[in-house]
């Protein structure tokens, strides 16, 4: 074994590993039949039987469930276990109508430390190195993941959570941290402070471990050299758990998926059928392990293409090539799932109409984003406050909402552009998805 940790189970024989998720597929399937009322109303609109799913080739026979399905059952209708068994709550980004609550009980949070521990091995860490945190911390998933992670490897854990660059480079320099993990966008930004102070030198990191929004080729090349290290691609979902449900190993060709843990298929997001191995779809995921919050055929709106080519690291898990968009119309913006529809509510909320456009770029490493918005003629001929106060208005209730900093310009009637077909409401200039 080429590391300190590293669980056979990630380069189990193929045939070994699907009879393993047939086993745990029939008993999970079960399992929520058995205690969770939306499943079993579910499947038996569907008109499947636990009794009929004996493996994952009987998987197609499950109805798929998404994220309005999550929205109905907050926030305890898809519980699992007795309330009493949970352990830790976690919830996305998404405020209104949008919030998702995962619950764990102990032996969930434990498989989650399992996945993010897996991915700091196949990152070269052992328990001989420093694992520096700047992951938010909280209800997100990514500081607790990469925490319980770093704990299961036996680092020397930092758990610095995100923001305040001079204290995060100066425990980096003065614990010679050896692996970092936050998203790519604030790893890019420490480059570029380690670079502006000079400090490289004192640097001790060999690795990154980056994901929770999607980031190009061309950004890792820009992490790894300004920071002098190699930089791994991590993804995961709060849904099913947080980081870790994949990542990638030292071929950095694809995010090997846990599949003792998840079963993961590829849709066509308009059909709902199954993809062969390749093709580009929607990524869906089984959790077959999970206790308190196990869903069944979640789409995730991500789209990604799986591949069984074989790895040189000798893991067998599926790989999923890097996310190459989403089915639906949510943005990461500043690490942040933002929908457009929760900038309309605000909108509406405050008294405009849904003329407006939402423009994203990116400057240097940060992300911007800018509301534009047209008073009403109403507005327009009987103003009643001054244009930077509703600015301000408008900038104070989109903090609450989304918990970042949004730009916001109140514009003349009819100075947005109409477009003929679908109106065009988000312009991203990042470019993120190659
Ligand atoms: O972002 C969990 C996470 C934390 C992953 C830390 C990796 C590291 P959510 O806030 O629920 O959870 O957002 C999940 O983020 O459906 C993808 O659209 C996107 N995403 C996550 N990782 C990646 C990645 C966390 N590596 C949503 N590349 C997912 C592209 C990613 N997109």
């Amino acid at each position: 074994m080429k590391n300190y940790y590293q669980p056979e189970i990630e380069t189990m024989p193929l045939a070994q590993l699907q009879a393993l998720q047939s086993e745990r597929l029939a008993k999970q399937v079960r399992f929520v039949y058995d205690n969770v009322a939306f499943y079993h109303d579910k499947m038996e609109e569907a008109g499947v039987k636990p009794e009929d799913i004996q493996g994952i080739d009987d998987l197609h026979k499950l109805p798929f469930i998404d994220k309005d399905d999550l929205r109905d059952q907050y926030p305890y209708g898809l519980l699992a276990v007795p309330l009493s068994d949970c352990v830790r709550i976690q919830s996305t980004s998404g405020t209104t109508g949008r919030r998702v609550v995962a619950f764990y009980t102990q032996e969930d949070i434990d498989l989650w430390d399992e996945c993010c521990a897996r991915a700091i091995v196949a990152a070269g860490g052992t328990k001989e190195d420093v694992c520096h945190v700047c992951y938010g911390y909280g209800l997100f998933t990514g500081g607790p993941g990469l925490n319980g992670g770093s704990h299961k490897v036996g680092c020397l854990t930092l758990p610095m959570s995100s923001g305040n660059t001079e204290r995060q480079l100066q425990f980096m320099t003065d614990l010679g941290s050896t692996i970092l993990c936050c998203t790519p966008s604030y790893a890019a930004n420490l480059g570029e402070a380690v670079n502006e102070r000079g400090i490289k030198d004192k640097l001790k990191l060999k690795a990154g471990i980056f994901g929770a929004e999607p980031w190009t080729e061309e950004m890792r090349r820009d992490i790894e050299q300004s920071l002098g290290i190699k930089a791994y691609d991590i993804y995961g979902l709060t849904e099913i758990s947080g980081p870790g449900v994949s990542f990638e190993c030292e071929e950095q060709a694809g995010m090997h998926i846990q599949e003792d843990h998840f079963i993961a298929e590829i849709i066509d997001p308009k059909t709902g059928e199954v993809l062969p191995e390749g093709e580009i779809g929607e990524l869906v995921f089984t959790c077959i392990t999970k206790k308190a919050f196990p869903l069944l055929r979640y789409r995730t709106r991500d789209l990604c293409r799986l591949t069984r080519k074989p790895c040189s690291c000798g893991r067998t898990h599926v790989r999923m090539l890097k996310p190459k968009g989403r089915s639906d119309d949510m943005m990461i913006v500043k690490g942040v799932n933002v929908w457009p529809s929760q900038i309309e509510t605000v909108l509406l909320n405050q008294g405009y109409q849904a003329n407006y456009q939402i423009v994203v770029d990116r400057i240097g490493n940060n992300d911007t984003i800018e509301v534009q918005v047209e008073l009403t003629p109403e507005m327009a001929e009987h103003p009643t406050l001054p244009i930077p106060a509703r600015e301000k208005k408008i900038v104070s209730a989109l903090r609450s909402m989304l918990g970042i900093t949004v730009n916001v310009k109140v514009v003349e009637p009819k100075s947005i552009v109409r477009s003929e077909g679908k109106a065009v409401r988000v312009i991203d200039k990042r470019h993120l998805y190659q």
